[in-house]
């Protein structure tokens, strides 16, 4: 399996790592500007030497209880990096974001992927998909991030999340989009609860075997918590990285995390095993 990009092909054959880089304020000690950019560019320089082959750029915290941000403060915040990452690394980039603005700005500083946690919901989204021709990662969710952790509920979790995703690529593919440039994700932690995770993680076959390139994603997460006990999501490397490894076995092509260097090496023992398969 392979994903065309613009300028380029990722070879899907093995599992391929995509490296979380937020451009929050809050993940900055300067807010964000001038000294925001170089941190961000040195800690996209060190994912990719530990192995990373997408950089994931997301300016919009989606934690569950975060605020929504404004379209020009996205901008302002995820602009910048793209461009100067692009220009200095080039990069594939990915830009989470949901804004339709923001995707079109930072394709043209350089960006190759979609990843839209709400999966083209927002006005003019599906249009601008079709419009920029490059790779949507669609995911699920349940409610809002606002909201989503209050009370999630589902009568059978892998049939609902299954639905989501192929009536959108139904939807996206029925406007005339490319399906060899859809990407889909359960999207862990998004309206769910450890169990609905953890179901969706101990069934992840039945999605990875339809075809979409899978996007594995939960890196730090509070499903991760609820197995380790860790309250500093920092603190949750290793159950970061067994769950990924879980997700690669199964068939997981696009691994997204934070901790990458630590995630190649569990997907070069899992190489060698397969290898003498
Ligand atoms: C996801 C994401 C996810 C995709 C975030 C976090 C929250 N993109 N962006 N899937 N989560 N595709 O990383 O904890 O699950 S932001």
């Amino acid at each position: 399996m392979e994903l065309k990009l613009k300028d380029r092909s990722l070879d899907l054959n093995e599992p391929k790592i995509m490296g979380i880089l937020n451009v929050t304020p809050d993940s900055f000690s300067d807010g964000g500007h001038f000294q925001g950019l170089e941190q961000a560019l040195s800690h996209a320089k060190e994912m990719l030497e530990a192995g990373a082959s997408i950089i994931d750029i997301g300016g919009e915290s989606t934690r569950p209880g975060s605020k929504e941000i404004t379209v020009d403060e996205e901008l302002e915040r995820v602009i910048p990096v793209v461009e100067k990452i692009s220009q200095t690394l080039n990069p594939i980039i990915s830009i989470d974001t949901s804004s339709p603005e923001v995707i079109k700005e930072a394709v043209k500083v350089g960006a190759h992927i979609w990843n839209d946690i709400r999966s083209l919901s927002r006005p003019h989204a599906l249009e601008t998909a079709l419009e920029l021709n490059i790779p949507v990662c669609l995911m699920h969710m349940q409610g809002k991030p606002q909201t989503m952790q209050v009370n999630p509920h589902y009568s059978d979790v892998e049939a609902e999340v299954m639905d989501f995703l192929e009536q959108k690529t139904a939807l996206l593919v029925d406007k005339g989009f490319d399906p060899r440039h859809i990407l889909w994700d359960v999207g862990f932690g998004f309206g769910k609860s450890t169990d609905d995770n953890y179901r969706l993680l101990a069934h992840l076959e039945k999605f990875t075997a339809k075809g979409y390139p899978f996007v594995a994603a939960l890196s730090r997460k509070k499903m991760i918590y609820a197995a380790t006990g860790e309250e500093k999501a920092s603190d949750r490397v290793i159950g970061s990285v067994t769950a990924a490894l879980v997700c690669a076995q199964k068939g997981a092509q696009i691994l997204r995390v934070h901790d990458v260097l630590e995630t190649k090496k569990a997907l070069q023992v899992l190489k060698l095993i397969k290898d003498h398969n």
